[in-house]
């Protein structure tokens, strides 16, 4: 059943009215508990439709703000996922027009109950049946209140939880307890700590994780864009938000990782990332002219440095305009002659496209968009809203104006014709503007003294004055949040139409951003705390379902180090998205503009990152394939271990099979650091970790050197062969493969990998790839196997393509094979392979002469013999 949720097309309703009612909801906020009175209830297998009543004894005044009749629809979703939408009887109200996904709602197998909704005070309660935890409860001893601009609610579990999550903010993993602003905002990187609701930035993600001390985990979503405020107390989560309504739903867990598996499954999956766009990025603000990006390319080759895509920031453009180059720095002969010398390395070109399109009556995109009517309507004059940006005065694209899609996509399809660039970065679309609402005009419809309650900074702040108009009626005040997010699904269509995977970087985002694009953290500062946040910003993006993300490589703002710099490409270039990128204010910060340290040392991290690329393709594919997360706290791996939950950027996993320790601090060359208990060897080297009795160990983070990684025992990790002629993905390609195989304390192993194009669209649709298992385990006390399982098989490899295994390499084992046989078909043939075997760090090396596919089935047989 296709469940969509429908446009629905609101204005707001008697605006002027609210200046009279400006204390309204916080009298009605202190009115100790919920004025509404439920008058009707209906049940169902699928759910409960109940109606409530405001009652006016509960408080002194009433007016035209506050809504008198509330419909509460509690839809059983799935078994795990609970509905809760609350809507105004008697009027339509703004709701956020996102499709989700298709599901079969559940009235079986529950793993929730709701309390029986009765007639009286509203009350909702929803407990997990596992362990009787209450996951959801609007208890009618807490605040509630349903105003027109003002709609508050706490969900009060009653217990103490670390509530993660609440986006986009600079912010410890597990949020301090204190008030969280939810609009999107371009701001420089304040550190947010609850306590300064003015700390909000690019993106709107209403969604969170809680975890309670029993280490049970349940997660809620509000979906709304109007701009709110999220409470984070002891035992509840309270919101309050500034119009549309109450869509509340409820992920009931248990562990961590299931919530975000819930989470995912209603926002849908992340979209594939191309496989270029998997390799290293460059990028700065501040190169000059086209030479300069010419020379930085062939710096690159010059120090064997792989690099798949150079960006270039506003630079290249003319008077800062959107698809146009500048016709003195960036002559569009030089231009041409550099892409095409940058394409027939296998690179790729990704430009900037900023909001603003300038007003400039010889500017062609602008003209078309006033042709086609296609700008931001004013709320004070007939014609388009005008903010100021980088081109000056400029107007903005409505993205929910039918004809937008068009003209953007004739835009981008123009500018390619000029730049041949492969994929987008979209920015300042806030929408950022540098003046507070319109030009000539300061906000005076919608403000925060208009406003009954105002989360953070007045709404129109570095914004489009927020009366201004879209198409179909709705107003920026509503869909302010939205712009980033409807930019990205027009830029999507351009790749749609050539079935390509979106290369689309995106700084702003709402729920549901990663079905169409990745998304970078924005202009951070190249100081030691960033590298930290850095982590637990791509945990939150990977928790909201956009994995393909990452900071700006060495820091963007103010001026890094070598030895910052070599920490952050060290962990960067274990990002799903590695980027150095820089300001115009900075010193360079490319691999050479130091000393030996950073090139060395960059060498290794960019290597290592090609090295470990058929891992991060299989792993991202399978999180767009079944959603889930791959950046992740080693605490959603082990979420019994509480003691990963604190200082979790100390220890992130890749996937399940890798955990990563990397180096935040300044001067140190080594630490003693925290492993969750398993089976972990060194991923260079296969040396066992031995613990100590905290479960710590002592790891070298000498520079230059490789950050340190160790792959968890009954895992199996695919490696490519990086030789020194390997300077991009289209190369890598063509390299053998090596399995490691690190055994468990039963000596199994297993691992998987995911053969495609790289490219298409339209892969999973169509079942293009090819999905293979490994399984390594001991037949009998003689013979072990490795066989090749074929999950799905859908990709035929071009000449050439992954050729072959080249070497198997067991970590964990203290015997070596006598021969090795490949089976296949019933057939069994004697591989002709150098055996090794490094007794002290129980490392066993198996070089084949022959060449073995490594999607070709049945398996290996590695006979022992008597030893
Ligand atoms: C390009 O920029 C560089 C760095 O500012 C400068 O040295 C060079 O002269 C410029 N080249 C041209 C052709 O303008
Ligand atoms: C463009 O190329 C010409 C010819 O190589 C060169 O003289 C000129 O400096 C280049 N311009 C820029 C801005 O790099
Ligand atoms: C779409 O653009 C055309 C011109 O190309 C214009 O005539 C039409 O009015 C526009 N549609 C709307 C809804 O504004
Ligand atoms: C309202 O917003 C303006 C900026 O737009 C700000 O200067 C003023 O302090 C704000 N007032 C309140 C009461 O928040
Ligand atoms: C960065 O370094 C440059 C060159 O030394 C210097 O001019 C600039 O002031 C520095 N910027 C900051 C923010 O320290
Ligand atoms: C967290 O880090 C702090 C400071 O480095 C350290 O004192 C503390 O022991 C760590 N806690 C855990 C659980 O690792
Ligand atoms: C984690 O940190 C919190 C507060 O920072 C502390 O209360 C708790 O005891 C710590 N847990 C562990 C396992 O160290
Ligand atoms: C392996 O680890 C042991 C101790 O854990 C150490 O003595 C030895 O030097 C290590 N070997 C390598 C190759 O790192
Ligand atoms: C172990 O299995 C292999 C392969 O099936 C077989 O050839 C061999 O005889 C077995 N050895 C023993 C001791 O069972
Ligand atoms: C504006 C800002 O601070 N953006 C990013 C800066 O860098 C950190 C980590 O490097 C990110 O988490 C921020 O979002």
């Amino acid at each position: 059943m296709v469940k969509s949720l429908v446009l629905l097309l609101f204005t707001l309703l008697s605006l002027a009215c609210a200046i009279n009612n400006k204390f309204l909801a916080d009298k009605i906020l202190s009115a100790d508990g919920n004025p509404y009175v439920v008058t009707k209830v209906t049940t169902s297998t699928y759910g409960i439709v109940a109606l409530a009543q405001l009652s006016l004894t509960s408080y002194q005044a009433a007016s035209e703000q506050v809504i008198q009749s509330l419909t509460i629809s509690i839809q059983f979703d799935t078994n795990t996922r609970v509905r809760v939408k609350i809507t105004d009887t008697d009027n339509e109200r703004w709701e956020v027009p996102i499709s989700i996904p298709s599901y079969t709602p559940s009235g079986q197998n529950l793993q929730y109950t709701i309390s029986p909704i009765v007639e009286g005070p509203l009350s909702i309660q929803i407990t997990r049946n596992l362990d009787k935890k209450v996951v959801f409860n609007l208890n009618p001893a807490q605040p509630f209140f349903y105003n027109n601009q003002d709609i508050g609610f706490s969900n009060y579990v009653g217990y103490p939880i670390s509530v993660i999550g609440l986006g986009e903010r600079v912010s410890t993993f597990v949020l301090a307890q204190g008030t969280y602003t939810l609009y999107s905002r371009d701001r420089g990187s304040p550190i947010d700590t609850g306590s300064t609701p003015d700390s909000n930035m690019y993106s709107s993600q209403p969604f969170y994780l809680a975890i309670d001390d029993d280490l049970a985990a349940h997660g809620a979503l509000l979906l709304n864009s109007n701009a709110m405020s999220a409470t984070v107390g002891e035992n509840y989560v309270e919101f309050r938000t500034t119009g549309g309504i109450i869509d509340f739903y409820v992920f009931v867990g248990p562990e961590p990782e299931a919530v975000i598996n819930q989470y995912h499954d209603l926002i849908g999956y992340p979209v594939l990332t191309p496989w270029w766009g998997l390799g290293w990025h460059q990028c700065r603000y501040g190169f000059q002219n086209i030479s300069v990006v010419e020379e930085v390319t062939n710096d690159y080759t010059y120090y064997d440095i792989p690099l798949d895509v150079m960006w270039i920031d506003i630079d290249y453009m003319n008077e800062f305009q959107d698809f146009t180059l500048n016709p003195v720095t960036y002559p569009q002969a030089n231009f041409t002659k550099w892409i095409n010398q940058l394409h027939s390395s296998n690179k790729h070109f990704v430009p900037i496209t900023d909001a603003g399109i300038g007003v400039n009556p010889s500017y062609q995109a602008y003209l078309d968009g006033l042709k086609q009517n296609v700008y931001i309507q004013s709320a004070y004059v007939s014609g388009p809203t005008q903010g100021v940006v980088w081109p000056g005065t400029s107007v903005f694209v409505d993205f929910f104006h039918p004809n937008s899609t068009n003209f953007w996509f004739n835009q981008i399809l123009k500018f390619e014709k000029l730049t041949s660039f492969s994929g987008i970065w979209i920015d300042m679309n806030e929408a950022s503007n540098f003046i507070n609402g319109e030009v000539g005009h300061s906000p005076s419809i919608i403000t925060n003294l208009t406003m009954p309650y105002t989360p953070g900074e007045d709404v129109n702040m570095r914004s489009l004055d927020v009366a201004s108009k879209h198409y179909g009626g709705l107003l920026e005040y509503d869909v302010h949040s939205l712009f980033g997010f409807t930019e990205t699904i027009a830029t999507y269509r351009y790749f749609e139409v050539y079935n390509l995977r979106p290369f689309i970087i995106t700084r702003s985002s709402f729920v549901g951003t990663g079905r169409y694009a990745g998304k970078w953290s924005g202009d951070n500062k190249s100081l030691w705390p960033f590298l930290e946040y850095s982590i637990t910003g791509i945990y939150n993006f990977g928790m909201f379902g956009i994995p393909f993300s990452g900071a700006d490589i060495c820091g963007f703002q103010l001026n890094t180090t070598e030895e910052m710099c070599a920490r952050w490409t060290q962990l960067g270039t274990l990002y799903p998205f590695s980027r150095n990128h820089n300001g115009i204010d900075s010193i360079d910060q490319y691999p050479w503009s130091f000393g030996s340290d950073l090139l060395e040392t960059s060498k290794l991290a960019i290597r290592n990152k090609y090295w470990l690329m058929l891992y991060f393709s299989t792993e991202m594919f399978k999180v767009s394939q079944n959603g889930g997360i791959f950046f992740k706290p080693a605490f959603f791996e082990y979420p019994d271990d509480a003691n990963l939950l604190n200082n979790s950027s100390e220890h992130f996993m890749l996937g399940k099979g890798l955990i990563v320790h990397p180096c935040l601090w300044e001067g140190i060359d080594g630490r003693v650091s925290y492993f969750p208990d398993d089976i972990w060897y060194n991923l260079y080297n296969g040396n066992k970790t031995i613990l100590d009795a905290q479960n710590s160990v002592y790891l070298d983070m000498t520079l230059p050197g490789d950050i340190p990684i160790h792959v968890r025992g009954g895992h199996i990790i695919p490696t490519l062969d990086t030789s020194k002629t390997v300077l991009d993905v289209e190369t890598l390609r063509k390299s053998p493969i090596t399995l490691i195989v690190a055994l468990d304390q039963n000596g199994k192993a297993q691992g998987d990998v995911v053969f495609d194009d790289g490219v298409s669209l339209d892969t999973l649709s169509r079942g293009h790839y090819t999905q293979i298992h490994y399984n390594y385990w001991n037949k009998n006390a003689t013979t072990t196997v490795l066989t090749i399982q074929t999950v799905h098989r859908g990709y035929k490899m071009i000449q050439g393509e992954f050729p072959y295994i080249s070497s198997i390499v067991i970590y964990g084992i203290n015997r070596k094979p006598q021969s090795v046989i490949f089976y296949s078909g019933g057939t069994y043939t004697p591989l002709s392979a150098s055996i090794s075997l490094d007794v002290g760090d129980s490392v066993c090396t198996i070089w084949f002469s022959s060449q073995i596919s490594p999607d070709r089935y049945d398996g290996f047989i590695f006979n022992f013999g008597s030893q």
